[in-house]
């Protein structure tokens, strides 16, 4: 039985952030029942689309495992079948914009009455405050939550991530409110609101530079690359690749660099493995130098640490450094290209890489589910065409007749 079987999501849910909580709760095992507006759907569908007239893979990698009902929520009959839809079903996700669905006249107040079981949960931009109504995408809420202006290097300007903490994070942080809701409904027989805001998701992610900033009132940050000689200012400052933990850590090019803009590997320079570090550099003296052997005394001098780590990658490629150096518990990482992850066997075989079979589209890869339950492994199916659950949802979960779903038809609510 997978984990969340019986459970139904009314998914009111658009473009990435809500998507990917519906979707999570999906491969769990709820019935994700996807409500688009009719003749348009979720806007992703038509946006960056590499076919013509195909669901784009924007859409199809965000809405796997989910049917599609098309519903007109703003017409009489559509607000008729939309109540019975509330009525019905566990959860209600949407993020829309702010208000969106108080305008359809479904306030949180009018979905208890509907039904008081109902966990309604929404992602917006902000929480409550000088923002609140504000439209939101991805890399505003990067901006907005301490990401921008704490990633990328001190002389350059603030930089966005390509890893969509924003959207993808938020939904993350949505799809646990909601498990987390169900599990007290369970005790209190009643549904709750849920709400995650993408500004307080980003700066969750950021709670290590909200560190610093404290830190920054009692002296400089030793592990940032400013130190010792260059200067800090009054807020946590943009690190580059310096770890953002206790053991410092740096990007270093390898063999190929010169062509291949991926051949570079993350190497740690932790206490425990620097003798071995040292030795498999050929470098042993280093260990009967204090400038050299200890976290301290390489401290101030860490440019020029890993401008020596740095000669020794250069001459091999950054999977022979992975070889060697992971035996020697040498925390390292080569810099893994989109294709290379494509291609890699093992995540194939653990379900993280998926291929999927598409109607109209074909043979595409998709990322599968990063949590893996053991009594509930995810099966990825394929994203729904628009509306092509309509029907089967009005007659299998709301009972209507062959004539009823005409009517509705007729009436231009689906
Ligand atoms: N039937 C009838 N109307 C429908 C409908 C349906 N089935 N589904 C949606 N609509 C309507 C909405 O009610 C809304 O109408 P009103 O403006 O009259 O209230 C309208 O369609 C468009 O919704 P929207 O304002 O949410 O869409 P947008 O493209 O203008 O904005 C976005 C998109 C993402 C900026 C906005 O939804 C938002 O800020 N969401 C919250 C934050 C968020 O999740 N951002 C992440 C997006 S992923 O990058």
């Amino acid at each position: 039985m997978k984990a969340l079987e019986g459970v139904r999501i009314l998914d009111m849910t658009h473009v990435q952030s809500g998507p990917t909580c519906t979707q999570l709760l999906a491969w769990f095992g709820a019935d994700v029942i996807k409500v688009e507006r009719p003749g348009v759907g979720d806007a992703t569908r038509g946006q960056l689309r590499d076919i013509p007239d195909v669901d784009s893979l924007y859409f199809t990698m965000l809405n796997h495992n989910k049917r599609s009902i098309t519903l007109n929520t703003k017409s009489d009959t559509g607000k008729e079948i939309f109540t019975k839809l509330i009525e019905t079903c566990d959860v209600m996700a949407e993020n829309f914009a702010p208000g969106a669905l108080d305008r359809m006249g479904f306030t949180w107040e009018r979905i208890q009455e509907i039904n008081p079981r109902m966990i309604y949960a929404s992602v917006k931009g902000f929480g409550p405050g000088p923002y609140e109504d504000c439209k939101v995408y991805e890399n505003v809420a990067q901006c907005t939550g301490g990401s921008a202006s704490t990633t990328g290097f001190d002389d350059g300007p603030p930089l966005v991530t390509g890893a969509q903490i924003g959207d993808s994070g938020t939904g993350l942080n949505l799809a646990l409110g909601i498990v987390t809701a169900l599990y007290h409904r369970e005790k209190s027989g009643r549904g709750q609101r849920v709400t995650c805001a993408m500004q307080d998701g980003v700066l969750n992610l950021c709670r290590v530079k909200m560190r610093d900033q404290q830190r920054l009132q009692h002296g400089p940050l030793k592990e940032y690359p400013q130190y010792p000689n260059g200067t800090f200012g009054d807020a946590t400052p943009r690190s580059g690749n310096a770890s953002g933990g206790g053991q410092p850590g740096w990007i270093v090019k390898c063999k190929g660099w010169e062509n291949d803009p991926d051949a570079y590997i993350y190497v740690i320079t932790q206490a425990a493995a620097f003798p071995a570090l040292a030795k498999a550099m050929g470098r042993e003296e280093w260990l009967e130098d204090p400038e050299w052997s200890t976290p301290e005394g390489r401290l101030p001098h860490l440019d020029q640490v890993f401008g020596e780590i740095e000669k020794w990658t250069m001459t091999k490629t950054k999977f022979e450094i992975m070889d060697i150096l992971n035996p020697l518990n040498v925390p390292c990482g080569p810099i893994l290209s989109m294709k290379e992850l494509a291609e890699e066997w093992s995540l194939r075989d653990t379900g993280t890489v998926v291929e999927v079979d598409h109607p109209t589209r074909g043979k595409y890869l998709t990322v599968g589910n990063p949590i893996k339950l053991s009594d509930s492994p995810s099966e990825v199916q394929r994203s729904p065409l628009l509306g092509e659950h309509t029907d089967e949802i009005l007659s299998e979960v709301l009972g209507y007749s062959t004539e009823e779903i005409a009517a509705a038809k007729d009436a231009g609510a689906v």
